[in-house]
């Protein structure tokens, strides 16, 4: 149940709706206390954004889902901001993409765990993994408890999709010759900086949008060898980075909302 009625009327009103899922499932035990904080930093970059998916995001989520479906052991990590946004999402991504669901928590507790392996359950997910003793094996040189992983999931995987978390264990991750892709609005972020491909946009836009594309490459692996070829992350960031300074530059020159038109050219 939703803590306050939201007028759809009201300009930001898919803002706000967002905002009561997370305070909700903070309510409810699957939201760290932290996760509202991390949501806040995110909500500011996306207004940098200009809360759209942009060129440089689709460019990496072409890239995403190009891994994915070469991968031979995919794994989609769960924290409870995704599992609160985009549960349903992520268990149609595994669905399509053949990959397994882990669960890594930074504010770990089993009671945390068994609410989001409970929630995606509920929306259709036959088997989530690092769940309490589940989570046997651990990342070499993390101090985290991020570092308790599933044998059969992300210690193995040679592909892991982590949409928004903290930066520590995507370096890790690397380190340990994995390909880590990664969905976080902040392109300074160490997840961001750190990650093989990273997807500068919302969760709750980009993971819908990476499904549809899995779905339009999927019988297509020259087309997927093609996308790989040619991405270059770095690259991709730098573009991201540029264009929230782009638009600064406008919002600074004009001092008020930018227009569609002032904006088309990076649309
Ligand atoms: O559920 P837990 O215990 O694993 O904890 C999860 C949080 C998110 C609390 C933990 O991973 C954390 O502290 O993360 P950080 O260090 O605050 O980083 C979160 C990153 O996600 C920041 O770079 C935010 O900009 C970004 N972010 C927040 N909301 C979104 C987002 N990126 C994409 N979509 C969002 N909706």
């Amino acid at each position: 149940m939703m803590a306050i009625k939201i007028p759809p009327e009201h300009p930001r009103a898919e803002s706000l709706r967002i905002r009561e899922k997370l305070v909700e499932h903070h309510h409810n035990g699957v939201v760290a206390t932290a996760g509202l904080i991390a949501h806040g930093r995110g909500e500011a970059f996306d207004y940098m954004l200009g809360e759209k998916t942009t060129k440089q995001a689709l460019n990496a989520i072409n890239a995403a889902a190009a891994t994915l479906l070469t991968a031979e052991k995919a794994v989609v990590s769960v924290n409870g901001n995704t599992a609160a946004l985009i549960g349903e999402e992520i268990v149609r991504l595994a669905n399509v993409t053949k990959a397994k669901i882990e669960v890594n928590l930074f504010y770990r507790s089993l009671e945390r765990e068994l609410k989001i392996k409970e929630l995606l359950e509920k929306v259709g997910a036959h088997e989530v993994l690092g769940v309490g003793e589940d989570a046997s094996a651990k990342i070499p040189e993390l101090g985290s408890e991020r570092r308790r992983v599933d044998p059969r999931g992300i210690l193995v995987a040679d592909v892991v999709l982590v949409p928004l978390e903290d930066g520590d264990r995507t370096e890790a991750l690397v380190k340990m010759g994995k390909k880590v892709l990664a969905i976080d609005l902040n392109p300074l972020s160490r997840t961001s900086q750190k990650a093989t491909v990273t997807i500068i946009d919302n969760v709750v836009r980009a993971t819908p949008k990476l499904v549809e594309i899995v779905g339009k490459l999927e019988q297509d692996l020259k087309k997927c060898n093609e996308i790989l070829l040619n991405f270059d992350n770095k690259k991709n960031l730098a573009e991201s980075i540029t264009l929230i300074k782009g638009r600064l530059s406008k919002l600074a020159e004009k001092g008020n909302y930018l227009t569609l038109e002032d904006e088309k050219h990076d649309l």
